[in-house]
């Protein structure tokens, strides 16, 4: 895979640093939306220049190594400590005052281009002479560990915006500790854009040199920057500033140096976002537990009372409609389950406008439900947060809390807003309502015959002709039975009606356990509507910024 640009890992980190907003560590923030910042400006000034930044300790000769390889006396080196206030800039080729700018440096030096040197002795003479002809910005900067608080700011501002960092270290001050972990150690694995320049070697005999070399790449190596170039100079002798010079101007030659520093900081700061951003958690690890959050919310929202309820009120619908109509008001007068939770569609009316106004008499709000609920969301966020960094997972926790806020109501809601009526009572009720009705009416009929025909032979009165309804079984082995139609009539009535109504006993039974099942799925779907949007999709974001932040910050890293 080709390794990403400079523009990709810059908009990558800015990515990151968006998607970890508030939950990423408050200092790696702010140093990687320094990196970013700096990687879009520096991207907009001169690609043209290179800029190298000599730094160090006051008196570790910075000023005499800017004046050796410019071969002129630009900066004023001095005796009296610290001399060199404000940066300074010898600058070859034109263009780099937008540059300058951005670095805030106002004094700049308009250098000709200057020759290499053929190297006197040693190991130099392998060199090619270098010589700095245009596209190099050479500062001189103030002290970095100087008693004077704003040397030190503008040095380590410019610290940060160079290109290329030369830190000059003198054979009395090149161990300090202020030097390497202030500032070498923070550009840890950016050895490509650090050079080391041990300078006033001329005071030194050539065995202590090598010494001293050696004890200072160890300290290097040390601070994470193994890679950096170590060059033993002197500006008073001239010894190895051919050598240095040759470095900047391959620098400004290849003028790379520039996207090679910005890329450095973005790759290690990125790198800390990485680290930061952890491990993703499995995504299955969700959908596992959802549906253990989705029943105990079913039980929070009292579906199991409100399918019953359906259940027992459905069957009394039924018997009310279906029964002998004789003992009918008793069921009358027992309790409609459904009307008792407030769950009866005229129980429920709102106006349309404002469903959210809807509320059931469920008990949702009793504190061992509250704590069931809490327990649930608890646990699913666990779940899904597991082995996410401590600050995510705090994150979707507070989620987590508002949600179980919200619960109790959005619950009751869901409750109120699922449909738990049919639209229509069913046909059948209706044609045994309507048979019941006319059994009954033979029934009657049958026995008012029956009165009418005793209170006649009562007064002696001539009796009413009573036909017979003849009845033949021969067929099935039977013989032929007679009986008077008011007879048959008035207890035909009454064993079908009581038959009929024993049957449609059962038959609600079974269709009252059918409309309750299919009001279960309706509730169980509502209910995890809620779920969905109040709890789910609330620590998903959490989960999901995470992973963009983790995924961009790879890239970034890279
Ligand atoms: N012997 C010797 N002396 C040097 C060398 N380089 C610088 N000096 C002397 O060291 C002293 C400090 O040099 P500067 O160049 O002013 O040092 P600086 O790092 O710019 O100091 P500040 O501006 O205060 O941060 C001067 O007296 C120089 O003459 C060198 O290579 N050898
Ligand atoms: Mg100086």
């Amino acid at each position: 895979m080709k390794a990403p640009d400079l523009s990709t890992r810059t908009a990558a980190l800015d990515r990151a640093v968006e998607a970890g907003q508030g939950r990423l560590d408050r200092e790696l923030a702010d140093s990687a939306r320094g990196v970013v910042e700096r990687a879009r400006e520096r991207g907009g000034l001169s690609a043209e220049h290179t800029v190298a930044a000599l730094a160090g300790a006051t008196g570790s000769g910075k000023s005499s190594v800017l004046n050796a390889v410019a071969g002129a006396d630009v900066a004023e080196p001095g005796v009296q400590r610290p001399t060199t206030a404000h940066a300074l800039a010898a600058v070859w080729g034109e263009g780099a005052d937008e540059l300058l700018d951005w670095l805030d440096v106002p004094r700049r030096h308009e250098m000709e281009p200057v020759e290499g040197q053929a190297p006197a002795t040693g190991v130099l003479r392998r060199t090619r002479p270098a010589g700095i002809s245009t596209g190099l910005v050479l500062l001189d900067l103030p002290d970095h560990d100087s008693v004077v608080v704003e040397h030190r700011v503008r040095a380590e501002r410019l610290v940060e915006r160079a290109d290329l960092l030369v830190w000059v270290v003198d054979p009395q001050k090149y161990a300090d500790a202020a030097l390497h972990e202030r500032y070498l150690r923070p550009l840890a694995g950016r050895s490509e854009v650090v050079v080391i320049a041990l300078n006033q070697v001329d005071r030194l005999s050539s065995a202590e040199t090598d010494a001293l070399l050696a004890d200072l790449r160890r300290l290097v190596a040390a601070d994470g920057l193994g890679g950096a170039r170590v060059l033993p100079v002197s500006a008073r002798t001239g010894q190895g500033i051919d050598a240095l010079r040759g470095l900047l101007a391959e620098a400004a030659r290849r003028r790379e140096a520039s996207t090679a520093r910005l890329t450095a900081d973005v790759r290690a700061v990125a790198g800390r976002v990485l680290d930061e951003s952890g491990q993703a958690p499995p995504a299955r690890a969700a959908d596992r537990a959802q549906g253990a959050l989705v029943d105990a919310l079913e039980d929070a929202a009292g579906a199991t009372t409100v399918v019953e309820a359906v259940r027992r009120s459905a069957r009394r619908d039924a018997r009310l409609a279906t029964g002998w109509p004789v003992t009918r008001w008793i069921g009358r007068t027992r309790h409609d389950p459904l009307r008792r939770l407030g769950l009866r569609r005229d129980d429920l009316r709102v106006p349309v406008d404002r469903p959210d106004l809807a509320r059931t008499s469920l008990p949702q709000t009793r504190p061992s439900v509250r704590a069931a609920t809490a327990t649930a969301v608890r646990s699913y966020i666990d779940h899904v947060t597991d082995g996410a960094p401590d600050a995510w997972v705090l994150a979707a926790r507070d989620r987590g809390s508002t949600a179980i806020d919200r619960l109790p109501d959005a619950l009751d809601q869901a409750v109120a807003g699922t449909r738990l009526e049919e639209e229509r009572r069913p046909l059948w009720w209706r044609v045994v309502g309507v048979l019941q009705w006319l059994l009954l009416a033979a029934a009657v009929v049958g026995l008012g015959w029956l009165g009418l025909a005793a209170v006649l032979s009562y007064f002696q009165l001539p009796p009413l002709l009573v036909p017979d309804l003849t009845v033949d079984l021969t067929d099935r082995g039977g013989g032929t039975f007679e009986l008077p139609w008011p007879t048959a009539l008035a207890l035909g009535g009454i064993v079908a009606g009581l038959l009929l109504a024993l049957l449609s006993r059962g038959a609600g039974a079974l269709g009252a356990r059918r409309r309750a099942g299919r009001v279960r799925r309706r509730l169980r779907a509502a209910v995890s509507e809620v779920a969905e949007a109040e709890v789910r999709r609330p620590v998903a974001a959490e989960m999901e910024a995470l992973a963009t932040c983790r995924e961009a910050a790879a890239v970034a890293a890279a």
